[in-house]
């Protein structure tokens, strides 16, 4: 069993990226149609490719997820996931670095993988999102930056988690 004191290194994690689009009151969601999440609104994002950045990760799979471009991104955290209850060699703990998405061209479109849609910032669907989300997610539309660990037990609940501001 995890505990915030008893974790594996970092390090060694699968390493992902999530991004977002904020605006004024509004932030742009997409729906995972397949896979990791699959059901559940959330940033865009994937799996960092070997020999690229993890910043021209979050890029390319931001504009194959929802079709636009991506002309200005920024790093706004880092989020460690760990599960106590899944088989471990599934893949499921992973390290997310969070973006923000500051300036973008096109329009949002529906992928194989992913359906965008805007919403309020006090409409967000947290029912429908990762357990995590509720967590930090407010942290970032505050402006603020995040080091974040969430250790997830039954159910795909977090168990235990600990935010920095970065
Ligand atoms: P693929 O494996 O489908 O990318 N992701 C998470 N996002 C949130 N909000 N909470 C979590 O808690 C997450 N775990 C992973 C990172 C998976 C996508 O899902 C994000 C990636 O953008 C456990 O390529």
């Amino acid at each position: 069993m995890y505990t915030l004191e008893n974790l594996p290194d970092k390090k060694k994690l699968r390493k992902v990226t999530l991004a977002l689009i904020i605006e004024k009151d509004r932030i742009l969601l997409a729906m995972k149609k397949r896979g990791f999440g699959a059901g559940l609104w959330n940033g865009y994002g994937g799996k960092q490719l070997p020999g690229e950045s993890i910043m021209a990760t979050a890029k390319r799979e931001t504009e194959e997820e929802i079709g636009i471009k991506v002309k200005e991104i920024e790093k706004i955290g880092t989020i460690s996931f760990f599960f106590d209850e899944m088989p471990q060699d599934k893949d499921w703990n992973q390290q997310v670095t969070l973006f923000r998405i500051k300036k973008w061209q096109g329009k949002p479109r529906e992928s194989e993988e992913m359906k965008p849609k805007w919403f309020h910032i006090n409409k967000i669907p947290f029912e429908k999102m990762w357990d995590d989300d509720k967590y930090w997610l407010p942290k970032i539309l505050e402006g603020k930056k995040i080091d974040a660990t969430f250790i997830f037990g039954k159910d795909q609940k977090v168990k235990e988690f600990q935010i920095n501001l970065a």
